[in-house]
């Protein structure tokens, strides 16, 4: 839900990262973090296990520029992508803006990819989202891996919409800030709609 602050004259909007486990969620938040200018970012905060999963959630605040006088605060969240922490992504998914799906290109991860997507669509549905309507982008992450599949035959899998697609190894900034870029543009193109 976009928040604006009209006594900051600053806008906060919501993304998430949704994708099944290991698929790069994390990484697309900690290259974006190292990549920020210190005045630009709040701290990240990372709830994870001792084997770096996500337990509950990464978060990560960034302006964004300016928009009509206007500063834009994005607040970036990702999702633990494992399939038992159900509970964790509906909450996280609450007031959302705009949602990355980072997909995994290795072709023995498409069933988690399709598995996670459909699990998208039902958790924005329970809060009153439609996967349609919803600013939305596509990532195909890990696209460096041997048996990364070609990027037609996933997006013929996972294509939604008409949403931007972007190829990513996020594990070197590859395509990262093109993802959230083309989200936030979404963002706030439906913020000017309601305004
Ligand atoms: N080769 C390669 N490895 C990647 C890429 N992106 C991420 N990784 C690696 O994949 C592993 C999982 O990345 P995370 O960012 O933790 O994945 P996640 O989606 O947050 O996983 P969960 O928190 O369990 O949902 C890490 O070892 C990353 O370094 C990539 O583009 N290429
Ligand atoms: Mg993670």
């Amino acid at each position: 839900m976009t928040f604006i602050n009209y006594v900051a004259r600053e806008i906060n909007c919501k993304i998430v990262y949704y994708g099944p486990g290991l698929g790069g969620k994390t990484t697309n938040l900690q290259y974006i973090y190292e990549i920020t200018n210190p005045e630009n970012k709040g701290k990240m905060i990372s709830l994870a296990t001792e084997t770096d999963r996500t337990l509950f959630f990464d978060f990560l605040p960034i302006d964004l520029g300016k928009v009509k006088g206007f500063g834009t605060r994005f607040h970036l969240y990702t999702v633990p992508g494992q399939v038992f922490y159900d509970a964790s992504r509906k909450l996280i998914l609450r007031g959302v803006d705009g949602v990355v799906f980072v997909a995994d290109s290795q072709e023995e991860r498409m069933d988690a990819n399709r598995e996670s997507l459909a699990n998208l669509s039902d958790n924005l549905k329970e809060h009153g989202f439609d996967l349609l309507k919803i600013p939305y982008a596509l990532q195909l992450n890990k696209r460096d891996l041997p048996s990364a599949l070609p990027a037609e035959e996933m997006k013929s899998a996972l294509l939604v919409k008409g949403e931007p697609v972007f190829e990513a190894v996020a594990t070197r900034g590859i395509g990262v800030l093109e993802t959230l870029k083309a989200v936030a543009r979404q963002v706030l193109v439906e913020l000017r709609k309601s305004a």
